[in-house]
């Protein structure tokens, strides 16, 4: 309640505003970001994820249409995801080295299994792990994420580094979409009836991250086969 002939403070500000629990926010009814959720196992993800990029380097991969992604790539798990020429698709031999994707560190699982599991996605075993780098100026054209056999199962989307501003529209490409600022740490579970909703990324604007430098990490968890 704001005191008659004062200024409101900062608690004035927030003492209507409806309870919430502080680090879950609600994009869609089956999709939420988990602020800060990756943040505890950072000191075990940070080394895992360096020993999969010596064995998998991130590289800028081709579209079908011709374009070099400005978004670089990686993988782990039992298959990884691929884009050339001849189009997208998981496939369990990286084309860059040709030996299998580096298997996905426990600790990844764990995390993507505690998200969806918080998201309200029980037993959810990703089998892909696809890692994004972005430096600023990088984007990610609006997409669906719709080479994965079975859509029943979630994607869990972690981010690291310096911020993104993801977008989030409808289940038309033209639909209106919702930016939602993702920070270091934040994790979003999207599934059910979100799963083949458009998204993306705005250019990421210029920033320096105390951990990661000028960069912006983000894997995303799926069951593709
Ligand atoms: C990114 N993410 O945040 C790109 N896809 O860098 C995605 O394309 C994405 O965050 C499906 C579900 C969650 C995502
Ligand atoms: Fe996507």
């Amino acid at each position: 309640m704001q005191r008659k002939g004062t200024t409101p403070t900062t608690l004035d500000l927030f003492a209507d505003a409806a309870p919430q629990p502080p680090t879950t926010e609600r994009i869609g009814p089956c999709s939420v970001v988990l602020r800060g959720f990756a943040l505890p196992l950072l000191d075990r993800l940070l080394p895992a994820l360096e020993g999969v990029l010596v064995r998998a380097p991130f590289r800028h991969m081709t579209t079908p249409g011709g374009y070099t992604m400005s978004v670089a790539l990686s993988s782990c798990g039992d298959v990884g995801w691929t884009t050339d020429r001849n189009g997208y698709r998981y496939a369990s031999i990286d084309p860059q080295t040709g030996k299998p994707w580096p298997e996905m560190p426990a600790v990844f699982l764990e995390l993507a299994q505690r998200a969806a599991d918080c998201a309200g996605f029980a037993d959810f075993v990703p089998d892909a792990c696809l890692i994004n780098r972005y430096i600023p100026g990088a984007k990610l054209a609006l997409h669906q994420d719709k080479d994965e056999l079975d859509l029943g199962w979630p994607v869990v989307s972690v981010s690291l580094g310096i911020p993104a501003m993801f977008l989030f529209g409808g289940h038309a490409r033209g639909d209106a979409t919702q930016r939602v600022p993702l920070f270091h740490g934040d994790v979003v579970v999207w599934g059910g009836e979100d799963r083949l909703r458009y998204h993306g990324v705005m250019p990421i604007k210029q920033a320096d991250h105390p951990q990661l430098g000028e960069q912006r990490i983000n894997f995303t968890f799926r069951k593709a086969e």
